[in-house]
């Protein structure tokens, strides 16, 4: 089968929610992928984030056979002893009290979402039925019914409704806007510290700070989505640690696995995940000891390779060599650590093209909305390899 065959079969039977570049990869190792003819990219996605330790990372592929060997799902009804290492470790890392084990990013975000309301409720005394979750236009935390009841992008709505009520949005780096929507019934306000899929937004400097400040003074949770951002991504464990923040909440997904596998959770207080009592929330496979064994090696890779210093060391050459680029199809360039924009100015045709031609030169990136182009390469990354993708991304922006 080439490369035509896999793509009219998965058009043929797969569903259309999505238009991903036509390279049919069937390999994997560190940053290099490999499509099935044998051709070699650099992966400057990293599946968005999720393979920050490069891909079939072989410490973490070890910790996969291994566990699946010896057990894999017990559900939890049962104990098991990889979730109880886990939620030490993790724990211990982020410095949170309690965490939750979930499976998609989406899962840990209403996760998050239902332990505001019920901490709401429970503690913070709202009327029932009536907690508001304040949320940033712009966002982007997944795609359930509820997670989109509260997307102000039109295409992630449109025809889905009717829709989970309870959510209202303000602007993105706007404190005063979130300070003003705050009312009685407030329990929580739900920010991506940078926005990944709005094209890499940083906010104002300090706008975490008075974040942190004014859902202090009103005893609302301030709860961090670090799925993409997190776990060295930028730089820092957490994007919120650029400002010296700690939110009430954080969620973490993606790379917590390495890519190997699912797996999410939720890190809280514990006076806020503490409102869960048996019964009130779960999931089959969230917490089994295959995804356990293999987030606890994932982390321990970011912690034992340095991968959050090399994102900072990598990151700052990175993006000052995209700024050099002289190219007048550019209009910034934005980033933290090793997610990085670059925004082209819309008479450029698209972002798309440019990822089109990239991956004819061998770079694998994705655009975000029309007119960004996200690099966000795994965080084992060198010099010299970002020294071969600057070469091609030259070539591609002087050129097209
Ligand atoms: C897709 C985007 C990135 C996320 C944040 C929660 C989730 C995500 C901050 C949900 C997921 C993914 C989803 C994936 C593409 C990708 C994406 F472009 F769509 F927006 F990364 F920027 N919070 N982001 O970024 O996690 O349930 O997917 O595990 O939907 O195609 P999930």
């Amino acid at each position: 089968m080439n490369t035509q065959d896999y793509i009219a079969l998965e058009e043929q039977y797969n569903a259309h929610n999505y238009h991903p570049l036509n390279v049919v990869l069937d390999r994997g190792q560190g940053i290099w992928v490999w499509d099935i003819e044998g051709n070699r990219y650099l992966d400057f996605l990293s599946a968005y984030s999720a393979i920050n330790q490069g891909h079939t990372h072989p410490r973490i592929l070890q910790a996969l056979i291994d566990q699946a060997s010896k057990l894999t799902l017990v559900s939890r009804a049962f104990r098991n002893d990889q979730i109880a290492l886990l939620a030490k470790e993790l724990c211990e890392l982020t410095g949170f009290d309690t965490m939750l084990p979930m499976n998609s990013g989406a899962e840990a975000v209403e996760t998050a979402l239902k332990a505001a309301r019920k901490w709401g409720y429970k503690v913070k005394g709202v009327p029932e039925n009536q907690a508001q979750i304040i949320t940033c236009e712009g966002n982007f935390q997944g795609r359930t019914i509820s997670i989109v009841s509260f997307s102000t992008e039109a295409q992630y709505r449109d025809g889905f409704g009717p829709f989970t009520p309870g959510f209202v949005t303000v602007p993105y780096g706007d404190a005063a806007a979130l300070e003003a929507a705050i009312t009685p019934n407030t329990v929580a306000f739900s920010l991506e510290p940078i926005q990944g899929e709005a094209g890499v937004i940083i906010p104002p400097d300090g706008y975490l700070q008075q974040v942190r400040e004014i859902c202090t003074r009103h005893n609302v949770l301030m709860m961090a989505d670090e799925i993409q951002t997190g776990l060295g991504r930028t730089g820092k464990l957490f994007a919120c640690d650029w400002e010296g923040v700690k939110p009430d909440v954080v969620t973490i997904g993606k790379a917590l696995s390495g890519g190997f596998y699912p797996v999410s959770a939720v890190l809280a207080r514990q006076d806020v995940l503490g409102v869960f009592k048996p019964g009130d929330h779960g999931s089959t496979f969230g917490g089994n000891p295959l995804g356990a064994a293999v987030a606890r090696e994932a982390l321990k890779v970011i912690v034992d390779e340095n991968l959050i210093e090399n994102a900072v060391q990598q990151g700052e050459y990175l993006k000052g060599r995209l700024e050099r680029i002289e190219s007048e199809h550019i209009a910034e360039v934005r980033g933290r650590g090793l997610l990085i924009g670059v925004e082209l100015k819309p008479e450029a045709g698209g972002a798309r093209r440019f990822c089109e031609m990239l991956k004819d030169e061998g770079l694998l990136c994705k655009e975000t909305h029309d007119n960004v182009i996200r690099f966000a390469p795994p965080l084992i990354i060198q010099r010299e390899d970002l020294d071969w993708a600057l070469e091609r991304i030259e070539k591609v922006l002087m050129t097209a």
